[in-house]
């Protein structure tokens, strides 16, 4: 049997959500911003299927909208999230915080953490182990209200995509080989059983399906 693992890509615009989907992918499967959909890609290595899903543009949305796409994705999720993706540019924003700490209380808890891995983008000394560690440490001390999430993360992993040092398919094998290492499924607890616990936002979601059933069927 194929297990499925599901990967969330999450970020502010342009800190290169989508790029980096496209190298796990090894190919050009995601497309480039302006669309505010949020868009899911498969591939399969070694029979493991990987869901990536590249979320949303949090930054020109409102919150509501966030909480509302956030509650989708919890459904995409609802046999279980692999890892979270966290792609920074370094710089935490309060919309980012904001977004992760919804997903770390709404519609996960505290675990989540651990099933976070953070992709630190547009690193150029993404190859010397000791700049990549100093940049860790200037994330910590530069980010107060989000250094727990770095320190306590399943992992940081520093990356400059737009580079021809960057080696796009070695890159994509240190992606894969991680995943590989994060075999334990994150699941929803009972109590979290729908955001799973906001009946309005659910009874929305189910109303906004069934028009787009409709619509289809006629
Ligand atoms: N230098 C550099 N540029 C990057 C990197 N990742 C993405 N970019 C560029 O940043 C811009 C935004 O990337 P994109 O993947 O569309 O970001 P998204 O909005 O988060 O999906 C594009 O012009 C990319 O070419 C990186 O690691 N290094
Ligand atoms: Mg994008």
């Amino acid at each position: 049997m194929v297990n499925t693992r599901n990967i969330l890509l999450i970020g502010r615009v342009n800190n290169g959500k989508t790029t980096l989907g496209n190298v796990i992918c090894g190919e050009d499967k995601f497309v480039a911003s302006t669309i505010k959909e949020t868009q899911i890609e498969e591939i399969e290595v070694d029979e493991i299927k990987y869901k990536i899903i590249d979320v949303v543009e949090m930054d020109k949305t409102s919150r509501q909208q966030i909480l509302s796409k956030l509650t989708e994705i919890s459904y995409f999720v609802e046999e279980g999230l692999n890892q979270i993706f966290f792609i920074t540019d370094g710089k935490f924003t309060e919309e980012e915080v904001f977004v992760y700490n919804l997903l770390r209380t709404v519609i996960f808890d505290d675990n989540i953490i651990k099933y976070t891995t953070i992709i630190r983008t547009k690193f150029s000394d993404f190859l010397l182990p000791e700049k990549c560690a100093e940049d860790k440490e200037k994330m910590v001390k530069e980010n107060e209200e989000f250094s727990d999430v770095i320190v306590s993360c399943n992992k940081v992993i520093h990356v400059n995509n737009i580079n021809e040092n960057q080696d796009k398919k070695g890159l994509r094998v240190k992606l894969i080989t991680h995943l590989q290492t994060c075999q334990e499924i994150y699941k929803l607890g009972n109590e979290k059983e729908l955001l799973h616990r906001d009946e309005k936002e659910k009874r929305e979601y189910e109303a906004r399906i069934q028009q787009q059933d409709n619509c289809k069927a006629s």
